[in-house]
């Protein structure tokens, strides 16, 4: 057995801990350098990169354009995390909290700055009337599982996936309690999706754009390259309903925008219109 840590009476940063994002990661908050961020043409700034969290918000302004609403015209500036970019003057004054994705809308004579993917979601959601119903116990619904995911998601990314994908050695403990926590979720999002077509009911809302950035790129094998790892294949449920949004137009867009790894047609670092989108998704071999 390898020596015990032994916690000393005040932690202190004493170096860093190797871990692939580990250069950015310091216990304190703020900006660290002077920077101005880019406005584009479009009402809508988003500052963003296409994590899962990032493609949350990707995928619903997709969504409302497609409903034809143009109003929904973003530009979509890329913010390099690997690079620090988000400990800039300028996303600071966007997002205090230094992630990605932040948004600014400048429809309004005061621009309005909007953090937390889950919030971005309401507030687009409210502001064009689409993909949150307005009654009562139906929005409460969706609301539930938008919560839900924004508690869940970080047990998933910075649990399972850190220690799993990321972290610079494979250490049992965190791996077993996140793996076990992971399928737990899972199994909830199973047995939610065996009574209905979307997670909220039969009705295609914001609590889906929230969850298949994260659990639907999961089963679908996009995740951390543990599809097998989690058996992934067993929640037929969720398998049914991932492949299911995963073919919506909107969502083939959204996935890609501020996205600069994987395949040639799945990457798109800024987005200004639709043709940038359409440039890309071309290239995809048919
Ligand atoms: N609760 C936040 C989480 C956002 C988040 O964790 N963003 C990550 C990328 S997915 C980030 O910007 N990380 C950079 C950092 O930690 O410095 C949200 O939902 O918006």
């Amino acid at each position: 057995m390898t020596q015990a840590y032994v916690p000393p009476k005040v932690w202190t940063m004493e170096s860093e801990n190797g871990g692939q994002w580990a250069s950015i990661n310091r216990p304190d908050s703020g900006s660290r350098f002077e920077q101005v961020l880019p406005i584009g043409q479009h009402p809508i700034q988003l500052y963003s990169m296409g994590t899962p969290n990032g493609q949350k918000v990707t995928i619903l302004l997709e969504e409302l354009l497609a409903l034809g609403i143009h109003q929904a015209e973003y530009d979509a500036f890329l913010i390099k995390i690997g690079d620090g970019e988000q400990f800039g003057s300028g996303f600071v004054e966007v997002n205090p909290n230094s992630k990605i994705p932040a948004l600014m809308d400048r429809s309004l004579a005061s621009p309005i700055r909007v953090f937390e993917s889950g919030n971005i979601l309401l507030y687009l959601a409210e502001k064009f009337g689409h993909f949150l119903p307005q009654a009562l116990p139906e929005r409460t619904e969706v609301m539930n599982w938008l919560f839900w995911l924004q508690g869940s998601a970080p047990y998933l990314g910075g649990g399972f996936g850190h220690f799993y994908a990321y972290a610079p050695e494979k250490f049992a403990y965190p791996i077993n309690r996140f793996a076990m926590e992971a399928k737990r979720q899972l199994d909830v999002l199973d047995k939610q999706l065996a009574k209905q077509t979307y997670i909220a009911g039969e009705e295609y809302t914001i609590a889906d754009v929230a969850i298949w950035p994260w659990y639907g790129n999961l089963v679908l094998g996009n995740a951390y390259n543990a599809a097998e790892f989690l058996d992934v294949q067993s929640y037929q449920h969720v398998q049914r309903w991932a492949k299911t949004i995963a073919e919506r137009p909107a969502v083939q867009r959204g996935r890609i925008v501020n996205r600069t790894w994987g395949e040639a047609w799945e990457q798109l670092a800024e987005r200004h219109n639709a043709q940038d989108i359409d440039r890309v998704l071309a290239q995809q071999p048919k």
